[in-house]
């Protein structure tokens, strides 16, 4: 009987669990990022840049929340690690992509690796989270102007894909998902903007589990 109420409470009880996954160019602020939900969510210190080295393979850090467990893998974000992020696309519930928004010097860059993400089959029903980072630095662009960015860019894309002849397949499909993009803006290292991204990723994975009638 102890086990039968024992089993019936852990049941009740039980957390569901979801990954998210959480990448981007080098030195956007993913473990910062990272260390700052920890602090937020877990009470563990803020986030030391001095002891945050680059990401070589992953970080997790694992959050409660009501009858829910997020678990965020931060992944290295150097050229040659980028290769490995497509192995987790299929088991994540979402994806946020950070972007250095005071680095202005590598936003094609980084707008040409969060295009292959975005095109990626994986995660084409997944949620995608654009988080534009470092708000608190000077010059930092803002929300409008990093959407403004992308755009412009990807108009140039087109633009040129165009002149190819193996241009087109799923632009359709691609131009509806850049239109419904969420965009936030955040500082890691402050905090600032990170609950609200977090409430926003737990949302979405509850709601797209039950769009897609699940796959926990
Ligand atoms: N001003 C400012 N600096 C930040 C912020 N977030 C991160 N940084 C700084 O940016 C640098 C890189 O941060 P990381 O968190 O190591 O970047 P990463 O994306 O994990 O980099 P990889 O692990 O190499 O992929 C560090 O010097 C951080 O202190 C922020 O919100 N504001
Ligand atoms: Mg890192």
């Amino acid at each position: 009987m102890y086990h039968l109420l024992k089993g019936l409470h852990e049941y009740l009880t039980r957390k569901e669990e979801f990954s998210i996954i959480i990448i981007g160019l080098d030195g956007a602020g993913k473990t910062t990022l990272l260390e700052n939900i920890k602090s937020l969510y877990n009470h563990t210190p803020p986030p030391q840049p001095s002891k945050i080295a680059p990401t070589v393979g992953q970080n997790l850090g694992k959050i409660s929340l009501p009858s829910t467990i997020l678990n965020f893998f931060d992944l290295g974000g150097q050229r040659g690690i980028r290769s490995i992020w497509h192995r987790y696309y299929d088991e994540c519930h979402a994806v946020a992509y950070v972007l250095d928004a005071s680095d202005r010097e590598r936003l094609a860059e980084g707008w040409e690796v969060f295009d292959s993400v975005l095109s990626s089959p994986q995660t084409l029903n997944v949620p995608l989270l654009l988080l534009a980072n470092k708000q608190d630095a000077p010059h930092a662009l803002s929300v409008t102007e990093i959407r403004n960015d992308y755009q412009d860019w990807d108009q140039r894309r087109r633009d040129s894909a165009r002149r190819r002849p193996d241009f087109a397949p799923d632009e359709e499909r691609r131009r509806e998902r850049i239109a419904s993009l969420d965009v936030m803006g955040i500082s890691a290292l402050e905090g600032r903007g990170v609950p609200e991204a977090v409430d926003w990723l737990f949302l979405r994975v509850q709601n797209s589990r039950r769009e897609r009638g699940e796959r926990i």
